[in-house]
């Protein structure tokens, strides 16, 4: 038996806890039903994601906050962000990255918590442990998230859905939090299927719906298309992905640049990418929101030599170098610009912070208050894979 949303797609949705999907063993009948057959459609591709990951820890190590709103972020007074909230507060309107003052604004009955991020490090590698016991290709995305790759598994009789009911299982009993599920044959439909049944559910978009799934998909809801992308789609008149598909690559191309091409294989429910086990880090960086806005270039530049001095200490201690620099403003209006300069050969920290200045003149802030600032390295390599120049040098 399969569960219809909308009365039309065998998509299922097996919710664990909330009101949405199909019942224990309904959805146990449904689970034997998956069948990865075919060319494109090969892979049986599951995402995992936490649900309300660092608030879900809070209320797990605090049973008093059961029921109640919770914010994990930073201070408002101290112009902090959210880094989640809970359910029970997201339905104040409560999000991640909302300025602290104004998710109270919204929701003042709710419970702020500075975060914890050791705890949370400790109990993400508790879960990346657990999810390593069910396949070899694990490749985690932050801390509460992952793609595991289980194509060959003969784990439960290769059933990739049933594999990702018991990770689930296996992730509650170790951990008490939960998290939601996403099956189907590539990354892309895996994570949005994860994200479509939260919290505690198991969404399964199998290889005969991928296509028309990724059709009624509202072009919003599409891994990696932001606002500003949305609102250009918008503009050609693309609402859904069927409208998106109407659209050859070289088309997008024209409208995107080089990413209009990955837009036309989302729109044909098709993502070749695979599940990398240890991805190697593609930037570095950091931010700071200032407690308050600041004018005087001094201090920004100071701040900005302290954050590439930071990021360069963190890329030497592995043994990387980086070779792009990108800092980040946003006035006290929240309006934000990026700075990007790329060279032909990794930065070491002299040049690094002759470039940082170089950039921020550019950014030509004309004595606009600042209340963010940030850089970010990226091009990131080897230092054992960079080329030495001084070795190289002709005289
Ligand atoms: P998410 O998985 O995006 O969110 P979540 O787990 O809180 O909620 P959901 O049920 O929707 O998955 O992020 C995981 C954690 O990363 C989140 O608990 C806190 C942190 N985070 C930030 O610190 N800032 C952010 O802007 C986001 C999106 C997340
Ligand atoms: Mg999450
Ligand atoms: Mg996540």
């Amino acid at each position: 038996m399969l569960a219809k949303k909308g009365g039309q797609s065998p998509i299922l949705f097996c919710g664990n806890g909330g009101g949405k999907g199909l019942s224990a063993p309904a959805c146990e009948a449904a689970l034997g039903d998956m069948d990865f057959g075919g060319k494109l459609v090969d892979r049986k591709i599951i995402h995992i994601d936490m649900d309300a990951f660092y608030a879900s820890v809070e209320e797990r190590d605090n049973p008093t906050l059961k029921g109640k709103p919770v914010i994990v972020g930073g201070q408002p007074e101290k112009r902090g962000v959210v880094a989640t909230a809970n359910y029970v507060a997201r339905k104040f309107g409560v999000h991640s990255a909302m300025p602290t003052v104004t998710a109270l604004r919204h929701c003042p009955q709710a419970i702020l918590i500075t975060p914890r991020m050791d705890v949370y490090r400790s109990v993400s590698e508790e879960i990346m442990g657990i999810l390593r016991r069910y396949a070899q290709a694990v490749e985690p995305l932050s801390l509460d998230e992952a793609y595991l790759d289980v194509s060959g598994s003969s784990l439960c009789s290769g059933s990739a859905t049933q594999i990702a009911r018991a990770i689930k299982a296996d992730i509650a009993k170790t951990t008490r939090l939960t998290a939601s599920a996403g099956v189907s044959y590539n990354k892309f439909l895996a994570k949005t299927a994860s994200g479509m049944n939260k919290p505690d559910g198991l969404t399964v978009i199998p290889p005969t719906e991928g296509a028309s799934f990724v059709q009624q998909l509202p072009i919003g809801k599409f891994y990696g298309i932001g606002k500003a992308t949305e609102a250009k789609m918008r503009q050609l008149g693309v609402i859904t992905g069927a409208d998106l598909l109407k659209f050859s690559a070289r088309e997008l191309t024209f409208y995107f640049g080089s990413i209009g091409s990955w837009y036309a294989m989302l729109a044909r429910g098709e993502d070749p990418r695979e599940v990398v086990i240890s991805r190697e880090r593609k930037s570095q960086g950091c931010e700071m929101t200032f407690a308050q806005d600041v004018t005087d270039r001094d201090f920004m530049l100071k701040v900005l030599y302290e954050q590439v001095h930071a990021t360069i200490l963190k890329l030497e201690k592995k043994q990387l170098c980086a070779k792009s620099m990108t800092i980040k403003i946003k006035y006290d209006n929240f309006k934000q610009i990026t700075r990007t300069k790329s060279f032909s050969e990794p930065l070491n920290l002299t040049a690094a912070l002759e470039q940082v200045e170089i950039l921020f003149d550019k950014a030509d802030n004309h004595g606009k208050a600042v209340r963010l600032l940030g850089v970010t390295l990226s091009h990131i390599q080897k230092q054992s894979d960079a080329k030495q120049p001084e070795l190289w040098r002709e005289d």
